[in-house]
């Protein structure tokens, strides 16, 4: 950027915080989103739950019928149509976050990067999984709860839909621990729902105040991997599993 740009360029306005929670299976991501929107709520800050796939949507019907194996859809085209449906979302997540609601987010573009290149299919690479959510609102913050399969299995075992496998779930750690970007922010999810809560708490505050005071919304996969900026005055748990 040239010096007239940089003496030029506005600042950004004041909007609501863009929360992601990804992390294993089983590891408490519902449970610890909705606990947060509640807390938020209850601190005057507007905030929605929202959650990926949006099975209420006529894309995410054909989604919630493949992932409970009522359909067989090629690996390919489901996960252009878990994209596809963050897409169709897309507009609507940007006119909250500017009208000022945080939103606290279940799973987003990584799960859709890991399940898929977690396949290892040929010619679906993380780079080929990548490329249709490239340009989408990229969180301010990505909360990662990360659990061992054993100890999620602990929590009385995987459910029935199409992924819930051990065996697989260990491949689909792997992929996310290659999204980790400057955003993410590790959580040892094996701790008590409470302190899990607190912890989380305290660093959606600060992201939340600093969104406040106006801060750009980055796109994915600029910025790193994980896109947004870097998260420098937070601190949290960063244990690193
Ligand atoms: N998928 C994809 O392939 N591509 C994409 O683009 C996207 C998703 C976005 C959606 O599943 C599936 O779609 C998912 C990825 C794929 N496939 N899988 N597997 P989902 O998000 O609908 O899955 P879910 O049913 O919500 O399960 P989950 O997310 O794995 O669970 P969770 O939300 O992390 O955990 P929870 O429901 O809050 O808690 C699980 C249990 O543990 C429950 O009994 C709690 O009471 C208990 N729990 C929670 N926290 C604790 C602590 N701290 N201690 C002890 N027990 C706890
Ligand atoms: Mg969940």
């Amino acid at each position: 950027m040239s010096n007239t740009q940089q003496q030029t360029a506005a600042p950004a306005p004041p909007r609501g915080a863009f929360l992601v929670f990804e992390g294993a299976d089983r590891a408490g991501k519902s449970t610890q989103c909705g606990l947060l929107v509640e807390h938020l709520k209850a601190q005057g800050v507007p905030a929605e739950l929202w959650r990926f796939p949006d099975r209420t949507t006529a894309i995410g019907k054909m989604i919630d019928a493949y992932l409970t194996s009522q359909a067989e859809i090629d690996d390919a085209a489901v996960h252009l149509l878990f994209s596809a449906n963050r897409w169709e979302k897309s507009q609507e997540l940007q006119r909250k976050l500017a009208a000022g609601t945080t939103l606290v987010v279940d799973r987003y573009a990584y799960s859709g990067v890991a399940f898929t290149a977690a396949k290892a299919k040929p010619g679906l690479d993380r780079q080929w999984c990548q490329a249709p959510d490239a340009g989408l609102p990229a969180p301010d913050a990505v909360f990662f709860l990360s659990l061992s399969t054993e100890a999620a299995a602990a929590r009385g075992g995987y459910g029935e839909e199409r992924y819930e496998k051990a065996d697989f779930q260990k491949k689909v750690l792997e992929q996310f621990q290659s999204l980790r970007g400057p955003a993410w922010r590790m959580v040892d999810a094996s701790q008590s729902v409470e302190a899990i809560q607190q912890q989380l708490r305290e660093a959606a505050g600060a992201v939340v105040a600093r969104c406040a005071r106006g801060a750009p919304l980055g796109r994915l996969w600029e910025g790193g991997e994980a896109g947004g900026q870097p998260l420098a005055e937070i601190s949290t748990n960063t244990a690193q599993h």
